[in-house]
Formats: C-alpha cells, structure tokens, sequence
C-alpha cells in the first residue's frame, strides 16, 4: 500500500473568516486537552474542505474540524475505480481512497443504504438482506482501516461517523491500534427488535464493542441501543455508567448535533421568490429526496390543506427543495415517481392560470441562496417519518427575523423534536392534523410567533455544531484519561442503574 502526498500548495481558504471565526470560538470553547492531540475524522465520504460550506449538513462540521484544529480526515472520495486502488491520496489534512465498482454496489449501495439506511429508520419492509452484501462491508472497512493504520500517532483522539463504517474499529483494533477510539451515529438507532431482525446484528454488535464513546443523536436512542444491548447481546451496564459488552467496557451518551447559526444570521428575504401574486405566503420544504423524509405525506396534507381551507387558494406556495440522492437503489426511482404523480395531480386540481400551488424542485439550490428562502417563508414543513436529527428545521430557525419570524411545523419522529418542542409537533402520518396545523400556523398572531421562536433560536444556539463537537471530544479525552465515570451518564443509564440499586 503506498501513500502519496500530492504535496500541493497549502489550501486556500475562500472562507477565511467563517474558519477564522470557527477557530477562535473552536480554541476558547475547547478543553484544555483536546488542545494538544490530533483529531483522525473518518467517514464515509470525504468532501473537499474547500467546497464544503456549499455543501450543507454533517460535512461542514466535520470540514471546519479538520480546517480549523490539528486534523486528518480520512475516506472515500467519491471516486469509483474499475481495479482496487491500494493508494491512499494525501492533500494536506486529508487521506482519501477510491472505492472499486463492486465496493461501491455492495458496501456503499447495498448493505449501507439498501440494509442499514432502511433498518435503522424502521422501514424493515425495503431492508434487502441480499448475499454478498455484509462480506464486502466487512472488506471495505477492513481495507479502509488497513489505509489508515499507517497514518495514525499514538496519541490521536479517533473519530469514525455514521452507519457504513460501524465495524471499522475492530478492523483498527485488530491492526493494533489502541487509540480512543469514538463513534458518532447520524442516523436513529431503531427499537431493539427490528434491529434484531438483521441476519448479521450480533457481529454488528461485537463492531460496537471496539468503540470507547458510542454517540447518538438523542436520548431516545440510547434508550434503544441500551435495550438492544442488554436484550440482544447480554451487555451489562456497570456500576461507572458504562456498559460492558463482550470483554470491553463502552460509554453511550447522546450528543445532539447542531448548526453553525452564524451562517443563517445574515438572511435576508429573498425578493426573486415572489410569485405573480405579491401576497402570497411561501411554506419551505428542504430535504433530500428520501423515502425517510415524509415528502408524499407532506404534499397530501398541503393538498388537504388547500381543500378544507378554499380562503388559501392562490394565497399559498408550497415550494419543496429535493436535491436527488442515491438514485440507483430502487426504492429512491419510486418515492421519485410517486412524488412527480402528487406533485402533478395538485397542481392540476387546485392551480391557476397565475398560481402554481407546488414548487417542486429536483436539483440542489445554493447554499447561501438557502438562508434567504428560509427567512422569505412564513412556515419550515419539516416532515420526516423517522430521522437522526433534523439539521433543516435548525437552518429554519436561525435564519428568520426575530421582529417577524415564521413558524417551524416539526415532525415528532425527527431527532430535532427532543429538544425543539416550542415548534408545531405534528404525527406525519396523520394527514388531516398536519393539514391543520398548517391553517393553525397561519393564523398565529406575532406575539405568539415571537415567543416561540425566541425558545427555539435558544436552543439552536446552545446546541450548536462547536458545542456538539466539543461535548463528544470531551468525553472522547475522559476515556483517554481513564476517567469515564466522571460525566454524567445518560438517562436510560441512570434509571437501569437506579433499578438494579433498589433490587
Ligand atoms: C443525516 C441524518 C442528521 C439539503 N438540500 C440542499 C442542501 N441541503 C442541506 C440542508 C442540511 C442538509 O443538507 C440536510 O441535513 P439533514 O439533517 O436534514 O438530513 P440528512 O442529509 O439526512 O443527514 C440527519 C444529519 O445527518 C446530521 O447528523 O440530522 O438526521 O439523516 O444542512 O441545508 N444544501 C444545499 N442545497 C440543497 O439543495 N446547498
């Protein structure tokens, strides 16, 4: 395996003061230890820490940790190769790898997004357990650790994110690494059964055991890996508030990610929306186009809405962002298809010669263009069936007028719901209650508007992206110390703990 440093120029930095900005806040905020040790990040995809700021999400966290701290981030660039490539690409603070066609369909496409991706998110019935699909997830990451092992130190703090990469550090171990070594789930962790319900869940589980931090999004998913663990495997939580599985003891916390809502303050509203009609009011919809995400039940209510309310007709706009995404697994062509048939029958039933009631748009928008139809809409539709956290809901809020701002309409099965309960919460399933809690939100008063947002921007900017990271690094330094038992153990963890005192 060889290691090739393209020895570039050091890297531009067209965001010079966003970095210098996250840096300062990034060194005032940080413990004292995390100062001196590099942080290894590794996921999935790597994205070029120049374009990440365009790109949204989770790969801006990490693209202003390995921009602004003593990093390396290390993954797949994106590149599918017809041969293996043993090569590992170095630029600076980021190693990244080529994936072959057949790691592509059966790691990335296949047991990731076909097994895991459904799974985790409840939707057992699209699960597809086919053979091949885990050797090569096994491979891939074992491969992936094997790139990595000869760039580590043996005092980085080792960072892996999110569901494709659960086996990687006993892949790592196995190479002998000793490292902390942490583990950050994006996603939600499903309810026990149905995560018994994969064939390979107890060599999942063993994966798990390699990790010192297993980080989740919500209480609510501790409270499921803990369950899964102690029902699935036999794990014993110990009297320090970790938990012992196999021969390693584990920590689980939750670690709600957040935003950087510096990048949302300065949204203005965006006069190039406005239709025909100066008066109409927007409803934002911003998701990738994901069974996971709600978007036919969200057009069902908004067409229920247009019906038991005739006053909104021409009044009201939904416009629903939904850049594609995995468009070669199959479940993905049909959400697609169904949503053009909705989109279509809407529009036709209720649209006007000079009103289109649904803005659906199938392509990416800018960044910076986001913020400004965020603040020009009077509602965030944030209606997933089941995800992680929610990061769209957060962008919502932060972006609007504090003077006027709109109302965020929530999905109670989004992550964002734990801690965001001034928003409207609504069942996604129940098109009816969704269809009304539009109406509800149009008709709220300022007042009203303003005390709820004023909640809400709170809490988006306690849980930030700096205080997310700078939360699970903490506890990442407590293992390295030795002293795990010094935080506070997560909910689920107390009450078992509590239960087995009393008994
Ligand atoms: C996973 C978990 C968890 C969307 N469309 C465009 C665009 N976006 C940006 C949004 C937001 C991000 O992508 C989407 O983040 P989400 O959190 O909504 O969802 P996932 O992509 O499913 O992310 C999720 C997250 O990881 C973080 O842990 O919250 O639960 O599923 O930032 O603004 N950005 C641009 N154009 C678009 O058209 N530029």
């Amino acid at each position: 395996m060889t290691v090739r440093n393209r020895n570039r120029e050091p890297l531009p930095q067209p965001c010079v003061a966003t970095a210098r900005v996250a840096k300062r806040r990034m060194l005032a905020e940080k413990p004292d230890q995390a100062r001196t040790s590099r942080i290894v990040l590794v996921s999935n995809r790597v994205t070029d820490i120049r374009k990440a700021p365009q790109a949204g999400g989770v790969a801006v966290a990490l693209a202003d940790i390995a921009r602004t701290r003593s990093a390396l981030w290390f993954g797949w660039n994106g590149e599918i190769r017809p041969q293996p490539a043993t090569e590992v690409e170095r630029e600076g603070r980021i190693a990244t790898v080529a994936l072959t066609e057949a790691d592509h369909r059966d790691y990335y496409l296949g047991y990731s997004n076909s097994v895991l991706w459904p799974v985790f998110h409840n939707r057992l019935d699209l699960a597809q357990f086919e053979a091949g699909f885990f050797e090569r997830y096994i491979g891939v990451n074992r491969r992936l650790a094997e790139q990595l092992q000869p760039l580590l130190r043996g005092d980085d703090l080792i960072w892996v994110h999110d569901y494709h990469l659960l086996p990687f550090a006993t892949e790592l171990r196995r190479l002998g690494a000793q490292n902390p070594i942490g583990f950050f789930l994006h996603i939600p962790f499903p309810p026990w059964q149905t995560f018994m319900a994969i064939p390979e869940h107890q060599q999942l589980a063993r994966s798990l055991a390699a990790y010192d931090l297993i980080g989740l999004q919500t209480k609510a998913d501790v409270a499921n890996l803990v369950t899964y663990l102690e029902n699935g495997v036999f794990g014993r939580i110990v009297p320090d508030g970790r938990i012992r599985l196999l021969d390693r003891l584990v920590s689980v916390g939750s670690f709600p990610i957040g935003i950087d809502v510096a990048d949302f303050a300065h949204a203005k509203r965006d006069g190039g929306l406005v239709q025909a009609r100066a008066s109409v009011h927007r409803i934002i919809g911003v998701d990738r186009l994901d069974y996971t995400k709600g978007l036919p039940q969200k057009f069902k209510a908004f067409g229920q809405f247009l019906e038991s309310n005739p006053r909104y007709r021409g009044q009201v706009v939904l416009t629903q962002i939904a850049p594609p995404t995995r468009g070669s697994v199959e479940a993905y062509t049909d959400i697609r298809q169904q949503l053009e048939a909705l989109a279509g029958s809407i529009n036709g039933r209720f649209g006007e010669l000079d009103w289109v009631p649904i803005h659906y748009i199938h392509r990416s928008t800018a960044r910076r263009r986001l913020a400004d139809i965020y603040r020009s809409s009077r509602i965030g539709l944030v209606t997933p069936l089941r995800d992680g956290m929610n990061l769209v809901a957060k962008e919502y809020v932060a972006a609007q007028d504090a003077s006027d701002p709109g109302v965020l309409i929530l999905s109670q099965f989004a992550g964002a719901a734990e801690d965001m309960s001034q928003a409207l919460i609504v069942n996604p399933y129940n098109i009816a209650e969704t269809a009304d809690v539009i109406r509800m939100a149009f008709e709220m008063g300022l007042p009203e508007r303003q005390q709820r947002h004023e909640a809400l921007m709170e809490t988006v900017e306690k849980n930030n992206v700096v205080a997310w990271c700078r939360s699970f690094l903490a506890q990442l330094e407590r293992v390295r110390s030795n002293d795990p038992a010094n935080w506070r153990a997560p909910e689920p963890i107390r009450a078992a703990l509590a239960k087995l005192q009393a008994t």
